[in-house]
């Protein structure tokens, strides 16, 4: 190498230097923005960049932050999130210069990127699993990225001595996109995110009203004391969730409105401090999705405090020739209910609160429909903004022409949770538990089956009313070896549930409930 090659290879060395680093902050930055949108989707009010900045907070010693206050004051946060961006921007670059050291090493930073993320929202409470995979997207994004920058760069530099021309404009347009796609992601996740944290605000600011009927006491005798089996009321953070919603509508309560317009003498507008000054009912209902295959666990039971729909119907003045109402929520999906549901006896309500709380975000915050006896698809309607008193000839909702039932009615139901399926237990006196479900109809009774023995009658607790599951109980002797049960629940007009096995589609799955178990 002579004196002039060394002099122009330096300035080319510092370029390919900087490129490096420039891909190292791109790819890390797009892998950081597609984890930030990931999270906004399945855990709207975590952000995984703002977690690993709590981390390091809640690790600082109390000195430091001290310090901190006192040297930046009010401004100390900002300070820090600046500096946070500046720490990870340089980490980022950094990778960028190890990839271009040894291939593979800017991976392996990512990699600890990523497990950084993964240990900083373990740290966070109340956080869904789905909140884990954000990091991990980030981590396998950003290192995509940049395997894919980093070999285009490195065919086009061998391909071409040092990258000029063409491949160095390929090289930026690259950077370009990828910083313009950051920036997109980020920003959609952040818009997101502020709307959910302003609404959880409004959210925790609500003070729910006491029911002008309550629901009354559990009876004691609704629970038994079976290890392993589900309990009568499901709390809400074990709810199941069913909705079309890709992202939990954030629904600002002090702008919501319920209208009721269609066949009706007038249309009734309604504030949401005008339905929580409403006369409330209390009531427990067991809702279940019709997805719900025999055995599964897309059913919940909850209280639920609303005003009757009927009230609100009676308000607007229902126009002969009527028979369906559409609901409406936020994000467009509908539902069809038969008229008649709504206004009957049963406690079909406008729900605001879930065993004493507002609803959560994610079961329609601030308002939701709940019918007893209806599959969710076809009445209970999360943020829910409007009902269309109409006809079925006239309308559908949102899954009719998708191939599922108009009418939606729950069907007899029961489901064995204990013992577990596939689990071992010690032979001789075994308890199977479970619950049973025929809201608006109740539960009369159910029987168990081991093997092709006879079918025994199990002990079905008390029941809350006829719109919850019971929970119920029955003892088999099973000697070593393995074993199968049934369940079938009769409902409270003394009906069965159906043997016939159907699927889910297009109104409800039936058959029994079975498990299979060893003993020994
Ligand atoms: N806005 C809206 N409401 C909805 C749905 C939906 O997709 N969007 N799904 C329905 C279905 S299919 C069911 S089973 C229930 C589930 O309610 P949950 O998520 O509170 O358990 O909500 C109903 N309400
Ligand atoms: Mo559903």
């Amino acid at each position: 190498m002579n004196e002039q090659e060394s002099r122009a290879a330096r300035p080319a060395a510092v370029a390919d230097r900087r490129r490096w680093a420039l891909a190292g902050l791109v790819c890390t930055g797009v892998g950081v923005a597609a984890g930030e949108f990931v999270a906004a989707l399945a855990s709207p009010l975590l952000s995984p960049v703002t977690a690993v900045g709590q981390a390091v907070i809640d690790a600082m010693p109390g000195g430091v932050k001290e310090w901190a206050v006192s040297w930046f004051g009010t401004a100390d946060k900002a300070v820090f999130i600046v500096s946070l961006i500046v720490v990870m921007a340089g980490a980022a670059a950094l990778i960028g210069l190890l990839e271009r050291w040894r291939r593979g090493l800017g991976l392996a930073g990512i990699a600890v990127f990523a497990a950084a993320g993964i240990l900083a929202v373990a740290t966070r409470a109340d956080v869904s699993t789905a909140a884990f995979f954000a990091p991990v997207v980030a981590g396998l994004v950003a290192a995509a990225m940049l395997a894919w920058v980093a070999g285009r760069y490195l065919r086009a530099r061998r391909g071409a001595g040092a990258p000029t021309g063409t491949s160095r404009r390929g090289f930026l347009q690259a950077m370009a996109v990828g910083a313009v796609v950051a920036v997109v992601a980020a920003g959609a996740s952040t818009a997101f995110r502020n709307a959910a944290v302003v609404v959880s605000g409004l959210r925790a600011k609500v003070r729910l009203p006491r029911p002008a009927v309550p629901a009354p006491p559990l009876p004691a005798a609704a629970s038994l004391d079976v290890a392993g089996l589900t309990p009568l009321v499901t709390a809400a953070g074990d709810f199941y969730r069913i909705d079309t919603a890709l992202l939990v509508p954030a629904v600002d309560s002090s702008t919501w409105k319920l209208t009721v317009t269609g066949m009706v003498e007038r249309t009734v507008e309604l504030d949401f401090a005008q339905l929580l000054a409403k006369p409330l009912v209390e009531h427990y209902t067991t809702i279940a999705c019709v997805s719900n295959n025999v055995g599964g666990n897309l059913v919940g039971n909850a209280r639920w405090l609303g005003w009757p729909v009927r009230e609100l119907l009676a308000e607007a003045g229902v126009r002969p020739g009527a028979d369906m109402v559409l609901s409406t929520s936020t994000d467009g999906f509908t539902a069809g209910t038969p008229l008649q549901t709504l206004t009957d006896a049963r406690e079909a309500i406008i729900a605001v609160g879930m065993n004493g709380a507002p609803l959560p975000l994610e079961h329609g915050f601030p308002a939701r429909l709940i019918v007893p006896g209806l599959y969710g698809y076809v009445s209970a309607t999360k943020w829910v903004t409007a009902l269309k008193v109409t006809t079925f000839a006239a309308d559908q909702g949102y899954w009719v022409p998708r191939g599922w039932s108009a009418l939606g009615p729950i069907k007899t139901a029961s489901r064995i949770d204990v013992p577990r399926d596939g689990s071992h237990v010690p032979s001789g006196r075994v308890t199977v538990a479970g619950v049973a479900w025929d809201p608006g109809a109740g539960i009369s009774g159910v029987q168990v089956q081991l093997d092709d023995g006879p079918w025994q009658d199990a002990e079905p607790a008390a029941a809350i009313n006829v719109d919850t599951w019971v929970q119920w109980r029955a003892v088999v002797t099973a000697g070593p070896g393995s074993h199968r049960v049934r369940a079938r629940a009769r409902n409270g007009a003394g009906v069965v549930q159906t043997s016939a096995i159907a699927p889910p589609a297009p109104d409800g799955a039936t058959g029994y409930p079975q498990i299979g178990f060893t003993a020994g």
